[in-house]
Formats: structure tokens, sequence, C-alpha cells
């Protein structure tokens, strides 16, 4: 077979595989490690499951800052159970990512060398115990609705380690939400607390949902492969349109004086969103930025000779192995 009839058989079969593939995700099917996906497929799902993994584990020093700070043992236990749950979302999901073909330490490189990105809303300060209710109630809030429609996303791996995660993001939420009440019925002090907590992080919880559909970049073909299955802007009207009663119930002011219920489209009206302040924080120049990545940086070099003990260990163990199995 000549060249150019070999490259057109290749051609033709790559053809029928991405014919294969659309239907199965037309069908709904779940695509599996070995199966065939497109390339732009793969890369994309590394992303975003990267990028979702780094998160839960980025997300764990604002909160962890308070783990001794809490104010009893009921909300020590809770808090560090929390803040636990996520270290776990992120191993989960680092192992989903590796079934597209990357390892481990290519995404911590990535991560550490500022490559990869993580969701802005971690790199805000957590300056009052107030902030605690207001991330579990706002920012875990957020992530369910972003997160339950990715139960049904189309890759399997993914869509397995969402059903867990979602699950305790439920906890995570509700902890919040009782934090946010018992601060609510307290003193004048606590009520204002709170009060200035969902200040500060209302607007960020509505950032964090990703940039508006016609500035999103990967929104349509991720929607086409149902990696996405609802947009940025359906899942932040959800959000607000779940939230605003729940501030009602804790009798507190979302600080948006253009927010207000509209009849017609039977959703909250919002007002503008500082889409400038979002990039900033993307781009590395939030007011946490820094300190994030150096917390993970530090903390990747101050386990390298667990690392490397690790191996020693698993080495010995293979020799050991090895002579044993010699010596009959
Ligand atoms: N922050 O085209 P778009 C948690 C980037 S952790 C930073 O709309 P896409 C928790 C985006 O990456 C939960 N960057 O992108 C943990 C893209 O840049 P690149 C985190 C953002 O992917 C601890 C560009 O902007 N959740 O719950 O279609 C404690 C254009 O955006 C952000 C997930 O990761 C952002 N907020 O949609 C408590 C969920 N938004 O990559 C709680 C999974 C956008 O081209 N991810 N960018 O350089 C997703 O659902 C989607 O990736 C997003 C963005 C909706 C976030």
């Amino acid at each position: 077979m000549s060249e150019a009839q070999l490259k057109n058989t290749g051609t033709e079969r790559s053809r029928s595989l991405e014919e294969i593939f659309e239907q199965r995700i037309a069908n709904d099917e779940k695509i599996e490690p070995k199966d065939w996906m497109p390339e732009k497929y793969r890369k994309t799902h590394i992303r975003q499951i990267s990028q979702h993994a780094h998160s839960e584990i980025v997300g764990m020093l604002p909160e962890g800052n308070w783990i001794t700070r809490a104010p009893s043992l009921r909300r020590k236990v809770a808090l560090l159970a929390k803040v636990q749950d996520e270290a776990g979302h992120g191993l989960y999901l680092y192992s989903a990512c590796e079934t597209l073909g990357i390892s481990r330490d290519e995404l911590y490189d990535q991560l550490h060398s500022g490559k990869a990105k993580y969701s802005s809303i971690f790199n805000y300060p957590t300056v009052t115990w107030a902030d605690m209710g207001a991330i579990g109630w706002l920012v875990d809030g957020a992530a369910i609705i972003n997160q339950v429609p990715l139960c049904n996303t189309s890759y399997g791996p993914y869509a397995r380690a969402m059903i867990r995660v979602c699950k305790e993001e439920s906890f995570h939420q509700r902890q919040g939400f009782e934090i946010m009440m018992s601060l609510c019925n307290g003193t004048e002090v606590q009520k204002q607390m709170a009060q200035d907590a969902l200040n500060r992080w209302w607007w960020p919880s509505l950032m964090m949902l990703g940039p508006t559909d016609s500035e999103s970049v990967h929104t349509e073909q991720s929607m086409k492969w149902k990696l996405k299955r609802k947009t940025n802007d359906e899942l932040r009207q959800q959000f607000i349109d779940q939230t605003v009663p729940q501030a009602d119930i804790l009798g507190l002011t979302i600080p948006d004086p253009d927010l207000k219920w509209n009849e017609e489209t039977g959703h909250y009206d919002f007002g503008e969103i500082d889409w400038e302040e979002f990039w900033q924080v993307v781009k590395g120049h939030g007011p946490c930025n820094k300190e994030r990545m150096n917390a993970r940086v530090g903390a990747w070099e101050r386990g390298t000779w667990v690392r490397d003990a690790a191996m020693a260990y698993a080495e010995k163990q293979q020799d050991k192995k090895v002579n044993s199995a010699k010596a009959v």
C-alpha cells in the first residue's frame, strides 16, 4: 500500500472511531479510560478534572487556618472532618485524572509551577470564625450546584467520583449554614460578624461559577461532549435563586442593591459582577494567591523526605521478594 493510501485508511479509521464516540455521547453512554476518545476530549478533561482536584487541595488552606481556633470541640471536630473530606475529594479527582494518561507528579508540577489553575474563591482570606459559616453555606452551596450535574458527566471515572463528593458537600453546606444560623441567633455582635462574612463572600461565590457564557471559552464544546451539563450562567442563576431565601431565613441582607425577584422570568435579577476583580484573581493577583502557592509548594518540599523514605522502603520490599524467590 502506498503512503497516501495508508494515510487515507488511517484518516477513515479515526473518522469512524470519532463517529462511534459521538454516537456513544449522544446515547448518554459513559466513556471509560480504555475507550477511544478524541485527543481534545482527553486534554480538556485533564484540564477540568485537575483544576477541580487542585481546588479541593488548595481549598483546605483557608479553613485549615481555623481548625485550632474553632469555638468549641463540636465545631472543631466538624471542621476537621470537612477539611479531611476535601483532601479525599482531591485524591479521588487526581486518581480520575490519572486514568487519562497523566501522572500525579505532572499534575502536582502543573499546580506548583502556576501552569494549572485552581478556583478563584480560595484566594480570599478567612478573617473571622463567621467565614467558616459563609464558606460552608455559600462556597460549598455553589460547589454542589456546579457538581450535581457533573454526576452525570460523560467521563465515567469523573462522574463516579462526583457522586461521593456531592454527598459529602451536602454535609459541608449544612455545617456552614448551621454556623451562620447560630451566629444570627446569637448576640448583635455575632450577627454583625455573619453579615460581614456574607458581604465579603457573596460576590466571589458568584464569580466562582466561572465567566459569563459569552466570555466562557470552553462551555460550548464541553456541553457538546456532556462534560458540562449546565452553563456557567445557568448555574449562577440557580445558586442565586436557591440562596436568597436562605439569607432571608437567617435574617441577613445580600449585599446587592439590584437584587430583586422578577415575576416574569421566575428568577432573581441581580447586579453587575466585577469581572475585572475575577480575572485579576485568576491571573494570580488576588489577596492570597501568593500565600496559597507558598503553602502548597512548601508542603511539597517539606514532604520530600517522606516520599524518599516510602520509595526506599518499597524498593527494599521488592528486593526481599526477588531474593526469597531466588532462594526457592
Ligand atoms: N477560578 O471557559 P470557562 C470546592 C477559568 S472546590 C479560576 O468557563 P470551564 C471546595 C477556566 O479554567 C470546587 N479559574 O471554563 C473545596 C478557563 O481557563 P483555562 C471547584 C476559572 O472549564 C474546598 C477560563 O477561566 N469546582 O468545592 O468551561 C472547600 C475560562 O472559563 C474559574 C470545580 O472545579 C474560577 N472560578 O468552566 C470548599 C468544578 N472559572 O482552563 C469547597 C469543576 C473559570 O482555559 N469545574 N476559570 O486556562 C467546572 O465546572 C468548570 O471548570 C468551571 C469553569 C465552571 C469552573
